[in-house]
């Protein structure tokens, strides 16, 4: 599996089909991940974006820099693992170039997590009163370790916690410096607080409080299983603006194709970028991840193939193939339409460095006698996997198809414009 994902610093050739080409990593998101020594933190971010297999997060060593993960996708993101004495003078950039906090918890250490909690808040309201835009996630982390009485005791336990803890903070304290390792910094930054903010009012602290406090989203997680990729998935989704636009093209499609759900995936993570949000459950999602994830290892296997050449008549050879009807052609069916959108000469669209002749990814599986699964690549980065019924599919396979060339043009339309 090609790891579209290159550390900072490495060559640029790691990617060769990128998003915008600019030197500066101003146009990328940033995610600040934080959180207690060996709680996960670089677990979470190299299994997912770097497709580093699980069963090697033991040997992953101390992080003892920061460190900054570049990963392109529908929204180009830089995620900065840090290490366990990070302090928020040590980022090089102010944290208001930050849209995203992404904190780590190891669930399994009772003993620590206490610490944890007070840890996370201590950053998290100085992190707020510096940059009140930022989005907050808490990843309560090694869940599979657990029974799973005790794995909803705990969840439910760190969750009250950090509540209490958030009321309790002492707001006024950061008016005054206190020690670190950066006295100056520490007190520019007390003082930039203290002109933003009355923190002697009960009212402005009362609404502080109210504010954190409802916009943690806390989500359990695990390498070993999908709950990762899914918490991913609401931290990347906060972050994509384009998103309620990106849904309705998919409620469109799906409701005019007669499927039960589309999911829009950023293939290289298996993370769900967007979905139609009908009948959706947190189980269906963990199932089609899944799926997801199992066909794509079978991507390997593929990698060496050819491209075909297109056959005099102007029609390439993957067309010819889908007319004799191989519905199940893994990384092999070129898409015609998909040629001719290639050829318009819109200039600088982000898919200019795509190759038009690019066999994309299509493959459908009966699941079940009365459920299918379809799958069609829309762009190197982005799959859609549509649920429906096998009846449907079979009787109206090519007004989907035909639905899915809308889709894919409206979906890029979209982005074109991010
Ligand atoms: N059981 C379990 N162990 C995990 C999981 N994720 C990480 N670990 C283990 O936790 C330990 C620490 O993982 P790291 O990802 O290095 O943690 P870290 O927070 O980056 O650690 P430092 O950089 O040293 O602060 C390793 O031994 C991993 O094997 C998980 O989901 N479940
Ligand atoms: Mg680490």
């Amino acid at each position: 599996m090609s790891r579209n994902v290159s550390q900072v610093g490495e060559s640029s050739k790691t990617r060769s089909t990128s998003v915008p080409k600019r030197d500066d990593d101003s146009h990328r998101q940033k995610i600040l991940v934080l959180g207690w020594r060996k709680s996960g933190k670089t677990s979470c971010i190299k299994t997912v974006f770097q497709n580093v297999p699980a069963r090697e997060v033991p040997y992953f060593g101390v992080t003892q820099k920061i460190e900054k993960i570049n990963y392109d996708s529908i929204v180009p993101l830089q995620i900065w693992d840090t290490p366990s004495n990070f302090e928020l003078d040590q980022l090089e950039v102010p944290i208001s170039t930050f849209s995203t906090v992404v904190y780590v918890l190891d669930m399994q250490q009772d003993d620590s997590y206490h610490e944890s909690i007070l840890r996370f808040v201590h950053l998290m309201v100085k992190i707020y009163l510096l940059n009140p835009s930022i989005r907050f996630h808490m990843f309560i982390h090694k869940s599979e370790v657990l029974s799973e009485d005790y794995r909803g005791e705990n969840y439910a336990e760190i969750q009250r916690t950090t509540s209490e803890e958030i009321e309790d903070f002492p707001y006024k304290s950061l008016l005054n410096s206190n020690s670190t390792s950066n006295q100056h910094q520490q007190q520019h930054a007390n003082n930039t607080i203290g002109d933003k903010w009355d923190l002697e009012d009960q009212q402005t602290v009362g609404m502080i409080i109210n504010t954190l406090i409802s916009e943690i989203r806390y989500s359990m997680t695990s390498v070993h299983d999908v709950t990762l990729r899914d918490a991913w998935s609401r931290v990347l989704q906060g972050g994509m603006e384009m998103l309620p636009a990106v849904e309705s093209l998919l409620l469109d499609f799906t409701s005019h194709s007669s499927a039960d759900n589309s999911f829009l995936f950023d293939i290289n993570s298996g993370v769900i970028l967007a979905t139609d949000n009908r009948h959706r459950t947190d189980d269906l999602s963990e199932q089609v991840t899944e799926y997801l994830s199992s066909f794509l290892a079978f991507r390997d296997l593929y990698k060496n193939i050819k491209k075909q050449k297109p056959t005099s008549n102007g029609s390439s050879d993957p067309k010819t193939e889908k007319e004799h009807g191989n519905p199940n052609g893994i990384g092999n069916e070129a898409d015609p339409e998909e040629e001719s959108e290639e050829d318009n000469d819109e200039p600088g669209g982000w898919w200019d460095d795509e190759d038009p002749d690019a066999p994309w990814m299509t493959q459908s599986t009966r699941l079940m006698p009365n459920t299918t699964l379809a799958l069609w690549q829309f762009t190197p980065y982005l799959a859609l996997v549509v649920l429906l019924r096998t009846e449907t599919w079979h009787a109206r396979r090519g007004t989907i198809e035909y639905n899915l060339t809308f889709l894919r043009q409206g979906v890029r339309e979209i982005l074109s414009v991010v």
